[in-house]
């Protein structure tokens, strides 16, 4: 494998129109180039995204530091690398070059070791067992932190479950269309804007937006002729406060909002609830699986941020069946791998993620086939979403010779 040649840092734009950093890496004269996004709605225990100083002291340490540290180093010892990034960091969590530093670099060196071998990341990462395609979580309704005005819940998505990657990225593009319509029809008048990750943004209640898109679910499956089905990411932790889960109308207590979200599963058909709990209620968690993990995935986002230490206490406990990956959550490729090989060591499903400030950036496309994951939850339109939506159509083509 060729040794590193050059890195360089650069501050970008994101989705949101705040900075972050992008990096490129050369080795046998291909580059790997790879940016960092951030969150919103983001995990107590996540690694922060940057250090105290923001993205210019990312950028200072990052050249005072890790460069003359990186330089030089075999491309093909991933681990080595990421173990060096945290030992350049000297903390347990990332705080003093950012998680976003750490993730750029890590991810930049993966893809030019891919380059450098002729090999999409997909395979490079992944081998040639890596033939499954994800299924695209794709969100139509927005609230919580990413929407102004909208509902309590985060996220209200669409899973369509159709023989090819191709086919589901585009009936999810079809819900999304036939919730604006209904949206329109319900609140005529109404000016309807779009969040963070480009879903729907309406003034209605939550159980409200959940019959809207399990509507258009139906609608499209009568279209397609497969199945697609209505998920959410309540990103709970948003509204808990003194011990009661907070809507518009009500709040709810622990054992409320299990028998709540019980309901909606049995009358809407939902058939992923992520982070429906507070992020340090493991227990609820577990209660909550034991009740719906037979008919649901119930996915830990803030819950584990990706991190081994939490998923571990997650499987003691038999808190959810499954795992939302964001590999700048944890800060390396090698923690997030390290993840997921615990998570489907255990029979827990993985979903690798976007975050609600994105980048056009693609790679999570290649993670979630490299990964063999269950799927990749990355918006449903809107340009830094749909960046990675058609990567995955490209990785299908370049898998089954297109659809
Ligand atoms: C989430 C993410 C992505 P954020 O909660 O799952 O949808 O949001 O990036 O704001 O943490
Ligand atoms: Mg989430």
């Amino acid at each position: 494998m060729p040794a590193i040649e050059a890195v360089s840092i650069r501050t970008i734009l994101d989705s949101r129109g705040n900075p972050t950093v992008e990096v490129d890496l050369r080795a046998a004269g291909h580059v790997g180039r790879a940016a960092a996004p951030s969150g919103a709605s983001t995990g107590t225990h996540e690694v922060p995204a940057f250090p105290k100083g923001g993205v210019e002291e990312a950028i200072r340490i990052f050249r005072s530091d890790v460069t003359p540290r990186v330089m030089g180093r075999e491309t093909g010892d991933q681990a080595g690398l990421d173990r060096l990034l945290h030992e350049i960091d000297g903390t347990p969590n990332f705080s003093r070059i950012g998680g976003n530093v750490a993730v750029a670099v890590s991810l930049a060196n993966a893809k030019a070791a891919a380059a450098a071998g002729g090999k999409p990341l997909f395979r490079y990462l992944g081998g040639p067992g890596s033939k499954q395609l994800p299924r695209p979580f794709g969100n139509v309704i927005g609230g919580g932190r990413h929407a102004i005005g909208g509902t309590a819940i985060q996220e209200y998505l669409v899973v369509s479950q159709g023989p090819s990657a191709a086919r589901n990225v585009f009936a999810n593009a079809r819900a999304h269309r036939l919730v604006a319509q209904a949206l329109t029809a319900k609140l005529p008048g109404e000016p309807l804007g779009r969040g963070d990750e480009g879903a729907w943004v309406a003034k209605l209640s939550d159980e409200d937006a959940l019959g809207i898109v399990a509507d258009a679910c139906r609608a499209v499956e009568s279209e397609v002729g497969f199945p697609v089905r209505p998920a959410m990411d309540l990103a709970a932790s948003e509204f808990f406060r003194g011990g009661k889960y907070h809507y518009r109308d009500r709040a709810l207590t622990t054992d409320g909002q299990i028998e709540f979200l019980e309901r909606l599963v049995s009358d809407y058909g939902v058939c992923s609830l992520e982070d429906p709990l507070d992020q340090e209620d493991f227990e609820g968690f577990a209660r909550l699986t034991e009740a719906l993990g037979s008919r649901c995935t119930v996915i830990g986002d803030d819950l584990f941020v990706t991190n081994v230490d939490r998923l571990r206490r997650g499987i003691e406990a038999r808190a959810g069946n499954a795992i939302l990956i964001k590999p700048n959550q944890i800060g390396t490729l090698s923690d997030a791998r390290a993840a997921v090989d615990l998570a489907h060591k255990a029979g827990y499903a993985t979903v690798v993620s976007h975050r609600s400030g994105e980048t056009t950036d693609e790679t999570i496309a290649h993670l979630a086939v490299a990964f063999g994951s269950l799927g990749i939850k990355t918006g449903t339109v809107g340009g830094e979403r749909t960046a990675k939506l058609n990567e995955l159509i490209r990785i299908e083509e370049q898998l089954h010779g297109g659809t």
